[in-house]
């Protein structure tokens, strides 16, 4: 490995923009990160959070060797052991498990820590499935709005983001791009220099993304399906619909049109918050400018109606035809484009018992706390649930059970490794080979190993490959190499995108464009191959069969809905036991309006308790008028720092989205009191 140089790399976290990067390396460290000027998508331009990624590479923090735990649990006390006890103390009792009670008593609890395929859905798999434990059901990011669009537009198929720059319409809905999607706003910016196109952002809080729009329009949570449907509804009214786009391309357009006679502008006014004269203006805006593009983003399916959130937003570019247009329609996501061969990758035919039981990743507590037969022992890697599970306090709770073997593979000893018996130390991506697929651009880009492994620290595939020789797993499949592996998840005929595409191609080149081409004119992989605004398939499953307004369940009587969002500087929890980034988010606050604060007798500055049946927080009220009277919206997936109390998720509920198992994160009420003033 050379000590010096530069070296292309790509961005590892879960973000849709996966950056390429460019790493200086001195004296074989790492002491510069930043963009890669030549990706096509990214341009050189990484966002602050990354640029400082030396800062938890290096963190003394960082887990350096395995270690066992001395303490309680939760304590942190642990004390170091070699990789040798390490795995032979998780392969005994996971072996005496399998015998007394079958392989199903072991839970995985993963998700993207890291979105390398290898290190997040490749030799892991195998192991998993392998072994026959419990199957997690990866729920907690997108999956009710994924489920949502599929139904509409066949799966995660969307417009080129590279040809955004020619929208004259960008609607960014419930998504807080300036933060969570950098570059679109910049085409966005882009489209706005070159062809004066219009900026709207609509969203619970004005934040970062909002007061960059030229129109922001603050919306109640979870009522934005009767937005959308209001916007049908004078869509057709004023005949401002591509009739010939809707016959070709679309099945029930004539339902729908009768369907959304009930959401007429004052009713969606009653339901949104939004004014009258705005849903007109928004619907007059849409229905005359061509292209516009919408990106949808992942907030609003964070509640109990998230799915068809997604599902009606969905439909809104097939009315007036812009999904023939270069930078007409939407994107919810795109990894479709660049969906690779699961079945090699991951082995499904290594799990024998096909009706081994699924866990939902979003009842982690629960699972821990009732499920019979119960869990006995959980492998936490690529994810901190102690931080990012909602209802926090069950979660704790089941952690903290005595007779759970816990065993967690991180960078650094997190919230959830404090419960660990075994805690194993992780790689960072740059010491590893993997290959990375976009979920917004449509490029593949590959790492591979620029600096050596961080102490002794292994990859998510060798410590599978260790845990496999140690259960005696004698298959093929475990002995394979990085390249191997690559090769045979990009080794897939279903997908003609990545014709062309394999590992050493990658390696040449550093990053390949999938040959995508224009949805239309084209067949979907809708059961009709058409959009289908009416679905046969979700009235089969029970759903409304079209895009309908569902209320958020009653989530108790506290006052206000609460929206615990991501924040800018952080990466969920990544990042948020680092300094440097601590110091750039300074501290957790809660966005109340300031006539909630007032009647309250509460001032910006002021310390609040947040409450609810679930649990609290104290958290530090900004007052304004970011957020309508009602909602309270905090950023950032905190630590859990000594001395405070600013887990959001304690207060937030584990009922499930009405699709695709999603979560509802914002779907909580709470209570807000003052604590003291120190203003
Ligand atoms: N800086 C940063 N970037 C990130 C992340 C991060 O934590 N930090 N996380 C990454 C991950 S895993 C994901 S999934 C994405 C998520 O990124 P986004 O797609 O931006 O999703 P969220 O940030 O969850 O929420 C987006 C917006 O939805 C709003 N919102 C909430 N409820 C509603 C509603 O009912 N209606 C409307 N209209 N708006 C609502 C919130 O106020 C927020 O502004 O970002 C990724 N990128
Ligand atoms: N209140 C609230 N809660 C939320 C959300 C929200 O908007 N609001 N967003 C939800 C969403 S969209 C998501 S996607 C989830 C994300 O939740 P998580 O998947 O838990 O994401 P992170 O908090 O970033 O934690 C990832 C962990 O993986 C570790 N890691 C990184 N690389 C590797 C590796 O190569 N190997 C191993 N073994 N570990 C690694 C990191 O150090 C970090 O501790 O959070 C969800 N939780
Ligand atoms: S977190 Fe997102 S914006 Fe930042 S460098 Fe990574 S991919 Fe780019
Ligand atoms: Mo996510």
């Amino acid at each position: 490995m050379e000590q010096s140089g530069v070296f292309k790399s790509v961005c590892p976290l879960d973000c849709p923009d996966q950056c390429g990067l460019l790493l200086h390396k001195e004296d074989g460290r790492i002491v510069k990160v930043e963009g890669d000027p030549e990706h096509p998508v990214t341009k050189g331009n990484i966002c602050n959070k990354v640029r400082h990624m030396t800062e938890r590479i290096y963190d003394e923090n960082r887990l350096k060797y395995p270690m066992k735990r001395v303490g309680a649990k939760g304590e942190g006390r642990f004390v170091r052991i070699s990789w040798d006890e390490a795995i032979s103390t998780i392969t005994s009792r996971w072996k005496a498990l399998v015998e007394a009670d079958g392989p199903e008593s072991i839970l995985p609890y993963s998700f993207y820590g890291n979105m390398g395929l290898l290190t997040a859905e490749g030799m892991d798999r195998r192991f998993f499935n392998r072994l026959g434990a419990s199957q997690l059901e990866r729920s907690i990011c997108n999956s009710a709005g994924s489920a949502g669009y599929r139904y509409t537009i066949g799966g995660s198929y969307g417009v080129d983001p590279e040809d955004t720059i020619h929208s004259k319409l960008i609607i960014f809905w419930g998504i807080n791009a300036a933060s969570t999607n950098m570059h679109q706003v910049a085409l966005a910016q882009k489209a706005r220099k070159q062809n004066g196109a219009k900026i709207v952002v609509i969203d619970v809080h004005k934040n970062q993304t909002g007061r960059l729009a030229d129109w922001f329009i603050p919306i109640l949570p979870g009522t934005d399906s009767a937005l959308a449907l209001g916007l049908m509804h004078i869509l057709f009214a004023e005949n401002m619909v591509d009739t010939s786009f809707l016959q070709q391309y679309t099945v029930g357009y004539e339902e729908l049109r009768e369907h959304v006679v009930q959401y007429d502008p004052i009713t969606v006014s009653g339901i949104t918050g939004v004014p009258v004269e705005d849903i007109y203006k928004l619907a007059r805006m849409y229905g005359n400018t061509s292209p516009s593009f919408i990106r949808i983003g992942n907030g609003p399916q964070h509640h109990d109606n998230g799915g068809m959130f997604v599902r009606t937003i969905s439909c809104l570019p097939a009315l007036t035809g812009q999904w023939l247009l270069k930078g007409g329609g939407a994107i919810k996501g795109n990894s479709g484009y660049l969906s690779v061969n699961t079945t090699k990758l991951q082995r499904p035919r290594l799990l024998k018992n096909k009706q081994t039981r699924v866990v939902n990743m979003n009842q982690l507590g629960e699972a821990l706390l009732s499920l019979e037969p119960p869990v006995k022992s959980l492998f936490i890697y690529s994810c901190n649930p102690a931080v990012v599970a909602p209802e926090g306090q069950k979660v704790r709770q089941g952690l903290e059970r005595e007779d759970l073997f816990t065993v967690v593979h991180d960078l650094f000893l997190t919230e959830s490794a404090k419960y660990a018996d075994i805690v194993l130390p992780a790689t960072s991506s740059f010491e590893n080979t993997d290959i990375y697929t976009s979920y917004w651009h449509h490029y593949i880009q590959i790492q591979q190993p620029v600096i050596e492994a961080y102490g002794e620290a292994k990859s998510n595939v060798d410590v599978f490959r260790l845990l496999s020789k140690g259960m005696g797993f004698e298959d093929d499949a475990f002995a394979e190499s990085e390249s191997e592996m690559i090769g045979q998840a990009l080794d897939y005929s279903s997908n003609p995108y990545l014709d062309g595409i394999n590992f050493e191609k990658l390696v040449e080149k550093q990053f390949v464009k999938a040959n995508v081409k224009p949805l239309f004119p084209g067949k979907l992989r809708t059961p009709s191959g058409k959009i289908e605004l009416y679905s046969k398939r979700m009235k089969a499953y029970g759903y409304p069969p079209l895009p309908t307004y569902i209320p958020l369940v009653h989530d108790g009587d506290h006052p206000y809905q609460f929206i615990p969002a991501p924040n800018h500087n952080f990466l969920n929890s990544t990042f948020s036991n680092n300094q440097k980034h601590i110091s750039l988010e300074k501290e957790a606050r809660l966005h109340m309006n300031l006539d909630d604060a007032a009647a309250a007798g509460i001032v910006d500055g002021d310390q609040v308790r947040v409450w609810n049946g679930r649990g609290e927080c104290i958290l530090k009220v900004s007052a304004g008028e970011n957020v309508l009277p009602g909602v309270v919206v905090s950023q950032g997936l905190w630590a859990d720092i000594e001395g405070t109390k600013q887990l959001v998720n304690t207060l937030t509920p584990d009922r499930i989205a009405d699709m695709g198992g999603g979560a509802t994160f914002f779907s909580g009420r709470v209570s807000v009191e003052k604590i003291y003033s120190d203003v």
